[in-house]
C-alpha cells in the first residue's frame, strides 16, 4: 500500500497501513513555514482531509523554525513537573500542545493511547528513551498487527516484525491494565486516576502477579535538539522523555491524533501498567484553576 494512504486521522490500530508508518530518516525538509500560527493553519488544512500522511505532518512541523515570540505565551512552567499547555484543539481529530520541561523534569514511561504522537523541539534539549512493551501487556495496535500478520507478514517493517514475534509468544493474561495505585513518575503531568474498570479491588489482585522484578527493555535512546521532530505510536513502543539539563528548561510542541485524555504509565522495574489521566496546565495561554481532590495521587504525595 502507498504511503500516501497512511491514515493518521484514526487510532493507530484502525490504520490500514501501519506497516508504512515508520518514518523517513533523515527527514528531508522541503517546506518553510513562517510562524507557529501558519504551521497550525497548515495542520488544520492537512487534517481536514480524509487521509493524512504521517511524513507530511512531520515535514510541516520540521519546516517551522522555532521562534519563542510565537509560543512564549503558552510556555508555562511548573517547579515540580513538566506541564502540558493546550494551544489548539484541532478539528476534533487532533490537538496541539506545548510541553514545558523544567531542569531534570521527566515523564514516566508511557504509551500513547493508540494515538499518533508528533513532537518537535522548540527550545533546549530532550532525551527520549524508547522501551519495548512488557511481556504481559498487549496494546490494541499489536493485537491488530498480529491478526494482519497472519495474512500479510511480508509487508511488515523489521521492527514491527520483531514485536510481532514477541507478541505471538506472549501469554496475555488480564486485558484490563488500568488497576493501579501510584503515579510512578517523579515529575509527571500524567496523574494517577481512580480505577475505571471492574478488574480492581478485593477480588482482583492478580495484576500484581505476573509483574516480577524485571527491568523494562530499552530499545533505543536519542537526544532531540532544537527544531528536531520525532514520531511515535504504540506499534513503535513506549517512551520516556527527560530534560537532561540541570539548569535550562526545554519546550516541545506536540500533536496528538486522535486526542486522548488518559494513557498508561509503566513501572520501569516490573513493567506494571497504570492507567492515568492526562491534564492541561493551561489552555490557550490561560492557567487552569485546579480543583484539589483529596484522593488524587499528586495531592497525597
Ligand atoms: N506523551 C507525553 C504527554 O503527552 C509527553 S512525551 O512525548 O510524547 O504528556
Ligand atoms: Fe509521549
Amino acid at each position: 500500500m502507498d504511503v500516501d494512504n497512511a491514515n493518521c486521522k484514526v487510532k493507530v490500530s484502525q490504520c490500514t497501513d501501519m506497516e508504512v508508518l515508520p518514518i523517513e530518516k533523515p527527514l528531508k525538509i522541503d517546506v518553510e513555514i513562517t510562524g507557529l500560527e501558519r504551521l497550525i493553519e497548515e495542520l488544520h488544512r492537512v487534517f481536514s482531509r480524509d487521509y493524512v500522511n504521517v511524513q507530511e505532518v512531520q515535514k510541516l512541523m520540521a519546516g517551522y523554525k522555532s521562534n519563542p515570540k510565537d509560543w512564549s505565551k503558552y510556555a508555562k512552567f511548573d517547579r515540580f513537573r513538566y506541564t502540558r499547555n493546550l494551544v489548539d484543539a484541532g478539528n476534533g481529530a487532533f490537538n496541539i500542545m506545548i510541553l514545558c520541561w523544567g531542569p531534570g523534569h521527566a515523564s514516566a514511561i508511557h504509551d500513547h493511547a493508540d494515538s499518533h504522537c508528533f513532537m518537535k523541539l522548540l527550545s533546549g534539549n530532550l532525551d527520549e528513551v524508547r522501551y519495548e512493551w512488557p511481556d504481559n501487556v498487549q496494546p490494541e495496535v499489536m493485537k491488530v498487527l498480529k491478526n494482519n500478520n497472519k495474512s500479510r507478514r511480508k509487508c511488515c517493517s523489521e521492527s514491527q516484525d520483531a514485536m510481532l514475534d514477541k507478541v505471538s509468544k506472549q501469554n496475555v493474561n488480564c486485558q484490563s491494565d488500568s488497576c493501579g495505585d501510584k503515579c510512578q513518575s517523579d515529575s509527571c503531568q500524567i496523574e494517577s486516576d481512580s480505577c475505571q474498570n471492574e478488574c480492581c479491588g478485593e477480588e482482583c489482585h492478580s495484576e500484581d502477579e505476573g509483574y516480577d522484578i524485571k527491568d523494562m527493555k530499552v530499545r533505543g535512546r536519542s537526544r532531540m535538539e532544537l527544531n528536531d521532530v520525532c514520531y511515535i505510536n504504540d506499534a513503535l513502543g513506549l517512551h520516556r522523555v527527560e530534560n537532561p539539563s540541570h539548569v535550562d528548561g526545554a519546550v516541545s510542541l506536540h500533536l496528538y491524533c486522535p486526542p486522548f485524555d488518559s494513557c498508561r504509565i509503566f513501572d520501569a522495574r516490573t513493567g506494571k501498567p497504570t492507567e492515568v489521566k492526562v491534564t492541561f496546565w493551561s489552555m490557550y495561554g490561560k492557567k487552569i484553576k485546579r480543583v484539589i481532590e483529596a484522593n488524587t495521587v499528586s495531592d497525597s504525595q
